[in-house]
């Protein structure tokens, strides 16, 4: 193979197997060469692939894998026949040939999933020492690849190669590659069956999907051990479930996160800040966060505040909460060389900072001008990172903490030299391998300092760079992309490509971070933006204004609009965001994900569902009124007109610069909120049901997920999970509700607005007792209120068999 160093260099493979062993976990092989194989069976779906070249396998150590995995162990058995070795669970048949220990995994009914060409193999790093360790394996017919995080690229991977090495991309463009995050997990999809591969190595990684070779496929790194992990699906969504879960998942954030959120570079001083924050209250635009960019701080020293833009930042966060603001500030790892800064004095009295192999302190120039960096892969300067922020958080009431330039970013050579040192949490080593988790780290830091000075309130922070697993750590944004059409077709990519890669709670810079959207180019990105679950307008502000009424009407109308649906939309929002921390079932989900069955949905990818019931498929281009896209199997409502459409075709949409293409699921149960202007400004918003008729006698099933919104009551309980099912028969639509936990419900009664049916219904009974429906002239649709604890909800209908 022709690597990345650019060269045909002498590669070496694993010889025959001379030992085998088995334990209650693993397989072990061993090879005449020294080769050798641990396969760790994780679950019945989940295999571990871990190689060695000496005989000794590396400590067990991740950055990646969450916490507190380990499970009862799986049963598997293990038969040696004549030339290979076979494992079996049960769902999985893995295969290991005595030569070269080739694997091939099949299902239980012998479909190949996944097989190796060469299988492991590697090189001898000359330059500095250990090997460049290599996978490749076969690409199956029809297949096609997804995942890997943030890459600005078509969905389907295929015929591509990429890079991880987490970098600071100010600007990139589609093909830009590697960009800021370094996610190595990627999934398969053929003959209806969907598996994943997560390569756990923090080392600068390739992946090639068939673009060196069309029919080989291949992920390597610079260094370390080739340590993988097969997750059987069948289905995408079960692949990055168990991904997911592996790797961790964020827990709840506090409610307010998911509204709406205004940055830019930068608002000071505090009178910026102040008219800033009436401008939303004095127009009626909701909104939930405002963010201080690098220049609150004095000459960009971090855990400092500027003393002429913000005197008295204490009572400035005061006053902004009591108009329901929550206030987000930047944070950089680069510590200015400065020996009248506490920050500085401490890092270096006790060592904290990154060394250069022969002794010195690294030095990098970032925006305070000469800094020293944190080693964050040391418990005690994360622990000492953590601890810095109690004078943000807990004594200046900071609501959220915003992590940049973690790649790490360095100003004109890109990001440290490799020779930089690292401790790597006992396992010291130079930047090569501490790079690509060396923003994750940061984000752990953060978080941790922030959910501790936080508490009893929930931590919400977010970052620009991570690893595999840095979801438990932070939500994140795509970087600085730039306001034109095309980076609005990206976020959409790249944003749904991070939810199936693990990390849901994400979004763009709304309208370009790098000059300036028109009015109509904003609207349509905020009309994509509400539907990402992190929301935020953000841009470099050194072009021209970006606030929701920054472009005139008719556009802060709509942009109005638009945020009032996000804030609508909260209770469903956070559901699925429920979904996504307790299962790892993606927020975004590409049309793949909804139908593996029909081909057409591999490749879509400007349509995407957000949760259960919602699919949206956003205007990337300016001047249409509408546009064609693509709706999965089943039958579907346009939102804005409430007309049934089916799927498994194509359809136009109309779609003015007033709306954008959304549908509902036929069957589906939707909760909205009504509109506030931030998250508690009503102490009981009411929930509405938006029920959507379909004539299905199987149930169509909705979830609702609530809690307080904000701390931890529900660890112990106080929380309800509602489920409701909608059901058709002739004449008859029942609607049933069953709760679990045990949350007070904030209001005592639910408004039910009817979609989809041909008449209002003959009679309604609730639970036995007929209720009447509300004769409003300002609802076109049905309309009732039941009390909050119903059960099941009749409606007798005449006309609609
Ligand atoms: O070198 O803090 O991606 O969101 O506004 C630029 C200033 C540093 C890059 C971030 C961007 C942020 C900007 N930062």
């Amino acid at each position: 193979m022709i690597n990345d160093l650019g060269a045909r260099r002498e590669e070496f493979f694993a010889g025959t197997v001379t030992q085998i062993d088995t334990s209650e976990r693993s397989l072990i092989l061993l090879c005449d060469n020294r080769v050798g194989l641990k396969v760790e069976v994780l679950s019945p779906r989940i295999l571990r692939f871990k190689f060695t070249t000496d005989g000794t396998f590396s400590r067990e150590f991740s950055y990646a894998i969450a916490p507190g995995q380990a499970q009862a162990p799986t049963r598997f058995k293990v038969k040696t026949l004549s030339d290979h070795i076979r494992l079996t669970t049960k769902e999985l048949i893995c295969t290991i040939s005595k030569v070269g220990l080739v694997t091939r995994i099949l299902d239980k009914s012998g479909n190949v999933l996944n097989e190796d060409e060469k299988g492991f193999h590697w090189e001898e790093h000359k330059e500095y020492g250990g090997d460049i360790v290599k996978m490749s394996k076969t690409v199956q017919a029809q297949e096609y690849f997804y995942g890997l995080g943030d890459k600005a690229a078509n969905m389907n991977l295929r015929g591509k190669r990429f890079e991880n090495w987490g970098s600071d991309t100010y600007g990139y463009t589609k093909g830009t590659d590697p960009l800021y995050k370094n996610i190595n997990f990627y999934m398969g999809l053929h003959r209806r069956q969907a598996y994943g591969i997560f390569f756990d190595n923090t080392f600068r990684t390739f992946f090639d999907f068939g673009s060196e070779r069309q029919e080989v496929s291949s992920f390597w790194a610079q260094g370390g051990t080739m340590d993988y992990y097969f997750i059987y699906g069948p289905s995408l969504t079960q692949v990055t479930q168990q991904y997911t879960t592996l790797t961790g998942t964020p827990e709840l954030p506090p409610l307010w996160a998911l509204g709406y959120h205004q940055c830019k570079w930068s608002y000071y001083p505090e009178t910026v800040v102040k008219d800033l924050a009436k401008g939303f209250r004095d127009r009626k635009i909701p909104c939930d966060a405002l963010y201080l960019d690098i220049d609150y701080m004095e000459g960009f020293r971090c855990f400092t505040w500027s003393k002429s833009y913000f005197p008295e930042p204490k009572r400035m966060v005061q006053e902004l909460k009591e108009d329901g603001f929550k206030t987000v500030v930047i944070i950089d790892p680069g510590i200015k060389i400065d020996h009248d800064y506490w920050v500085y004095q401490e890092g270096v009295e006790n060592d904290y900072f990154c060394r250069r192999a022969d002794g010195p302190l690294y030095k990098g120039t970032v925006w305070p001008g000469l800094c020293h960096f944190p080693d964050f892969t040391r418990e005690d300067v994360r622990t000492w990172w953590s601890g810095l922020f109690k004078g943000l958080i807990a004594e200046t009431g900071v609501k959220g903490v915003w992590n940049d330039m973690n790649e790490p970013a360095v100003f004109e050579i890109g990001t440290f030299p490799n020779d930089v040192r690292h401790h790597f949490d006992g396992e010291p080593g130079s930047h090569r391998k501490a790079h690509n988790i060396y923003g994750m780290q940061m984000a752990r830091a953060t978080y941790e300092g922030v959910k501790n000075f936080a508490y009893p309130d929930r931590p919400f922070t977010i970052t620009r760079s991570g690893y595999a697993g840095v979801q438990r750590f932070a939500s994140g944004w795509t970087g600085d992309n730039i306001a034109s059409w095309d980076h609005l077709w990206l976020a959409n990519i790249q944003c749904q490509r991070l939810s199936i890669s693990g990390m849901s709670f994400v979004g763009s810079d709304i309208g370009g971070f790098i000059e300036t959207p028109d009015g109509e180019l904003y609207i349509r990105w905020l009309q994509l933006g509400i539907f990402h679950p992190f929301c935020r307008t953000h841009s470099s502000g050194d072009h021209g204004d970006q606030e929701p009424w920054s472009f005139g009407e008719p556009y802060t109308s709509l942009a109005r609009k638009f945020i009032e649906l996000r804030y609508q939309l909260l209770p469903y929002l956070y559901t699925t965001f429920w979904q996504y921390a307790t299962q790892g079932t993606p927020m975004l989900r590409p049309l793949a994900f909804i139908d593996q069955t029909d081909p057409e949905c591999f490749h879509r990818m400007a349509e995407f569902a957000l949760g259960d019931n919602v699919l949206v498929c956003p205007i990337t281009q300016p001047d249409v009124e509408g546009r064609i896209l693509y709706l999965p199997q089943g039958q579907w409502y346009n939102f804005w007109t409430d007309a049934l459409v089916d799927g498994k075709r194509e359809v136009w949409a109309d779609a003015p610069l007033d709306k954008i293409p959304m549908f509902i699921k036929a069957g589906a149960v939707l909760p909205f909120y009504p509109v506030q202007q931030y998250v508690g400004e009503l102490e009981k918003p009411e929930v509405t049901l938006h029920v959507y008729y379909h004539s299905n006698p199987d149930a169509c099933v909705s979830e609702l997920y609530e809690d307080g919104g904000e701390g931890y009551g529900y660890a112990e309980g106080n929380y309800l999970h509602k489920t409701f099912q909608t059901t058709a028969a002739p004449d008859a639509f029942t609607l049933t509700q069953e709760r679990e936990g045990n949350g007070q419900d904030a209001y005592s009664q639910y408004k039910i607005v009817l979609h989809g049916f041909m008449a209002a219904p003959v009679s309604v009974t609730v639970d036995g007792q007929e209720v009447t429906l509300e004769a409003s002239s300002e609802e076109t649709v049905p309309t009732l209120r039941v009390p909050a604890a119903f059960k099941t909800l009749q409606l007798q209908l005449s006309t609609k068999a």
